[in-house]
């Protein structure tokens, strides 16, 4: 028998087995009376306790989007290049030679796609701006073109009581500043990045009133500087990425600053961080305890400082003298306070023992076998939902957060009249929402979730081949089809709780 013929057949029995247990085989059964199976039936269906996990009262419930990933129109209305066009133009950067040129057509689409947020009850949307399309060049002069796009953009959200969460920087780093100064390598482009928040502080902060600054300093520098997988691809020692990652936050905490002296309303600004997350590896006191020291750690050089305004003594100790150029007035402006604290979580990437030595924690490693989603870095495990949240509201005093991202790639097959049942997706969901359930329930002032995505997109590195969206995109046509999992998520936000 081969391995397929093998798993069929037991999964046959199984299905038999299972079927046998509601009394539903093929079998002649003895069946009692059908009014007594009424009977049964309903006192079943009285008896029933639905589950207790409701969300706070105002939880909000929304999906994300960025720009560069579903906009397309790439060179429309005036846009400038960004290293993520530069990049993906070239041949071997992205499976299959894929590029963000047409995407998901967002910058046509959009009303329409709005009216998809709507079918799903949810009344946030997370969305990034494109840099390049409002400083397309180094004159230092705004388009009007990327600006009234933008403006069309807010409007049609607000038509729908949809409210916009702008995120300034979502990695595609107009080109000019790339071959000006080396993008994130100088501080020019932390202060270019300042002036740009200005600027949409102008235009938008008049009926924007949510901010995220940045979006994943990990990814976007570990992965853009270090490894040199994503745009620039640029490969740097760790003792030179310190100060691309302090360009990186000084430009966040300008963001700020801006964001706030130039808009006509009170905006609200925090970030989009993909903190490093540190999970117990068992709940006891002790490791719960070190974990947090690890926490605090392992994000030193991003969410601690933003939070603390220093760095820790073990992450400059890292660096040789000199190596790492700042000052205390940067470090002020680093930790500008922050009205919310947005956190993109996935996956943990530290399980954490307490431990007799210098550091009071010992890191364990991941099971081989651990399970991850189609993208081999998303190691599934929801209660890195519960621990991010927790440890920041515990660790920084954090009063209000969002879960800017959360979501699962999955293989998402088509039937023939284009249904897609993404169990593992709703399954992935409820497992994660149980735990950020959890969270609130203990009073963590988790205030909103956005899922990534509203649609499938182009998924970096990965082009077309990964997708993490609630609707599907066929990308011929342009048509979206709501996945299982889009019925899914309506529910949630409809009814407030896990289903
Ligand atoms: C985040 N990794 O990216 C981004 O904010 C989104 O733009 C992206 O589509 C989403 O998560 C799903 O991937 C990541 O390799 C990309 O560890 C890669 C990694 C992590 C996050």
């Amino acid at each position: 028998m081969t391995n397929k013929e093998s798993n069929e057949k037991r999964r046959d029995f199984l299905k038999k087995i299972a079927l046998g247990g509601l009394g539903l085989t093929t079998l002649p059964l003895i069946m009692s009376s059908k009014s007594e199976d009424e009977k049964s039936l309903k006192k079943i269906k009285n008896d029933l306790i639905l589950p207790d996990n409701k969300f706070p009262k105002d939880f909000l419930w929304g999906t994300a989007t960025a720009a560069y990933q579903v906009e397309g129109a790439y060179k429309e209305d005036g846009r400038g290049l960004s290293i993520w066009d530069t990049f993906s133009h070239k041949k071997g950067n992205i499976v299959n030679n894929d590029n963000g040129d047409v995407a998901c057509d967002m910058y046509h689409s959009f009303k329409d796609d709005i009216k998809l947020m709507k079918d799903l009850n949810t009344t946030i949307f997370r969305f990034s701006i494109s840099w390049s399309r409002i400083f397309p060049d180094a004159s230092g002069k705004p388009n009007q073109k990327g600006i009234d796009f933008y403006n069309r953009f807010v409007d049609e959200l607000l038509a729908n009581d949809i409210r916009p969460f702008a995120t300034l920087y979502h990695w595609d780093l107009p080109q000019y500043l790339q071959d000006k100064y080396k993008g994130w390598e100088s501080k020019e482009t932390s202060k270019a990045f300042g002036e740009y928040a200005a600027c949409i502080g102008k235009n938008l902060g008049d009926r924007v009133n949510d901010f995220f600054t940045i979006n994943e300093f990990r990814t976007f520098i570990e992965m853009g500087y270090g490894s040199g997988v994503f745009a620039p691809g640029t490969k740097l020692p760790e003792e030179k990425l310190g100060q691309v990652r302090h360009n990186a936050v000084l430009a966040h905490g300008l963001a700020v600053q801006a964001l706030r002296t130039n808009s006509k309303n009170k905006v609200r600004v925090g970030l989009a961080d993909n903190l490093s997350i540190a999970v117990p590896v068992v709940e006891t006191r002790e490791n719960i305890k070190a974990s947090q020291i690890a926490m605090r750690e392992i994000n030193a050089s991003y969410l601690t400082v933003i939070l603390e305004g220093k760095y820790t003594e073990k992450y400059l100790k890292s660096f040789s003298t000199n190596a790492l150029k700042y000052t205390d007035e940067e470090l002020k402006i680093i930790s500008s306070p922050l009205d919310f604290v947005g956190l993109n979580v996935y996956n943990p990437t530290h399980l954490i023992e307490a431990a007799d030595n210098k550091d009071g924690y010992k890191v364990i490693p991941f099971a081989k076998s651990f399970p991850t989603t189609t993208s081999k870095w998303e190691l599934i495990a929801p209660e890195a939902l519960y621990w991010a949240t927790k440890h920041v509201k515990d660790i920084w005093n954090v009063n209000e957060m969002y879960i800017t991202e959360n979501g699962s790639s999955s293989i998402d097959e088509k039937t023939a009249d284009n249904k897609i049942y993404d169990t593992d997706r709703i399954s992935f969901l409820r497992n994660y929402l149980t735990q950020l359930q959890r969270a609130t329930s203990e009073g963590v002032p988790v205030k909103g979730y956005f899922y990534w995505s509203l649609m499938d997109n182009f998924e970096w590195t990965s082009g077309y081949s990964v997708t993490f969206g609630l609707y599907n995109v066929d990308f011929k046509t342009q048509r979206r089809y709501p996945k299982m999992s889009a019925n899914y998520f309506k529910e949630v936000a409809t009814n407030n709780k896990v289903m």
